[in-house]
C-alpha cells in the first residue's frame, strides 16, 4: 500500500453479529453507568466515555492477537473492554474495590494488564508503541503494536518523533486515530493545520481513512492493512472519522444542542437497532441487565488491597 491510501467505509451490510453486537451494547452500558455512578459521587478522580466510538475497538478486536500491544488513552474504557471483555475488573478499578486491574491505583486512564497499557497523558504511548514494535521487529517476532490516539493528540511533539522513527525503520506499528472533531472544547478545524492525511504522508506513511460504523465491513477493509503491517509492510496510520456523543469528560460538554444532535445523527445504536430491532432489544436487555448486575456486585465489594493500606 502506498503512503495516502485511502479506504472509506460507508453503509451498512445486512447481517449482525451477535458477539460484536454485544460487546458494542456492553461498552455502551458500561459508559452511561459510569456516567450515572459519577453523578451519585460513587466514583472518584475522573473519566472520559467513548460513547458513539464504541464500534472502533470493537472491529479491531479480531484482528489483533494476544501477544499484539495496544497503548490505549484518556478515552480508554472501550479500548480495554473489546480487548477482555471485562466490565467488573475495570468497576472495581475504578472504584477501588476487591478485583480491580491494578488494584484501583491507575483508575478510569491508567490500566495495565497483559500486553495491555492506557495513560492519560497525551501523545505519551506513540513513543512507547514504537519502542514496543522495535523490539518485535528485532526478535523477528510476528506481533504488531497499536496504538490509540485522538485527533488533538497531533498538537503533541513525540507523536512526530515516533512516527518519524517508525517510519525510517519500518517498525510494525498501528496507529488507530479516533477523530471525533473536537479536543476538549477546541474543534480539530481550529487547531490543525492541513490533516492527518497529510501529516502521515510527510514521513512517507500510508494513511487509512475509515467512515462509517458497520463493524464487519470496517474489520473485513481492515484486515489486509493489520496483516500488512504484521508481515512487515511499515507503519500504517488509520483514521476512523467518528463521533463524541458525551462530553468531554463528566459534565463539561460546551457544544450546543443542536451539534450534539448532529453527532447523533451518527450513532451506531441506531443504525444497527434499525436493522433488526428485536434481536437489538433481546441483546440490549441482556447488557443492559449485566451492567446493572456487575455494578451491583462491584459495589457490594471490599476496597481492594492498595485503597486498604
Ligand atoms: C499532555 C497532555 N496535555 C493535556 C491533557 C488534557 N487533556 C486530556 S484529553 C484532552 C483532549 C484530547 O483530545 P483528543 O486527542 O482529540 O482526544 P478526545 O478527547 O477527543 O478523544 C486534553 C487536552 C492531557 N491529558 N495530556
Amino acid at each position: 500500500m502506498k503512503a495516502g491510501t485511502a479506504i472509506s467505509v460507508a453503509g451498512i451490510d445486512a447481517g449482525i453479529d451477535v458477539d460484536d453486537l454485544s460487546s458494542l451494547l456492553m461498552i455502551r452500558h458500561f459508559e452511561q453507568a459510569v456516567l450515572e455512578l459519577f453523578a451519585r459521587g460513587l466514583l472518584n478522580g475522573t473519566t472520559h466515555t467513548c460513547l458513539g466510538q464504541e464500534y472502533v475497538p470493537v472491529a479491531l478486536g479480531p484482528l489483533l492477537a494476544p501477544g499484539d500491544f495496544v497503548f490505549s488513552n484518556h478515552r480508554g474504557h472501550g479500548h480495554y473492554l473489546a480487548r477482555f471483555d471485562d466490565p467488573e475488573g475495570l468497576l472495581a478499578e475504578m472504584t477501588g474495590r476487591e478485583g480491580a486491574i491494578c488494584s484501583g491505583v491507575g483508575g478510569s486512564q491508567h490500566i495495565f494488564r497483559d500486553t495491555y497499557l492506557s495513560t492519560g497523558v497525551q501523545g505519551e504511548s506513540l513513543p512507547v508503541a514504537v519502542g514496543t514494535a522495535l523490539w518485535f521487529q528485532r526478535t523477528g517476532r510476528p506481533e504488531i503494536a497499536v496504538a490509540y490516539i485522538g485527533d488533538g493528540t497531533w498538537g503533541e511533539g513525540a507523536v512526530y518523533e515516533a512516527l518519524n522513527l517508525a517510519a525510517l525503520w519500518r517498525l510494525p506499528l498501528l496507529v488507530v486515530v479516533e477523530n471525533n472533531g473536537i479536543a476538549q472544547t477546541t474543534p480539530t478545524a481550529r487547531a490543525m493545520a492541513g490533516d492527518i492525511a497529510g501529516r502521515a504522508a510527510a514521513f512517507g506513511i500510508a494513511h487509512v481513512s475509515v467512515t462509517g460504523s458497520d463493524v464487519a465491513a470496517i474489520r473485513a477493509r481492515l484486515a489486509p492493512v493489520v496483516d500488512r503491517t504484521r508481515a512487515g509492510g511499515g507503519p500504517v496510520v488509520v483514521e476512523f472519522a467518528t463521533h463524541r456523543l458525551g462530553p468531554h469528560s463528566k459534565g463539561d460538554d460546551t457544544r450546543s444542542a443542536a451539534e450534539v444532535a448532529a453527532e447523533r445523527e451518527h450513532d451506531w445504536h441506531d443504525a444497527y437497532r434499525r436493522r433488526d430491532p428485536d434481536l437489538f432489544a433481546k441483546v440490549e436487555d441482556e447488557q443492559r441487565k449485566r451492567i446493572a448486575d456487575a455494578v451491583e456486585r462491584v459495589l457490594a465489594r471490599p476496597a481492594s488491597a492498595w485503597e486498604r493500606n
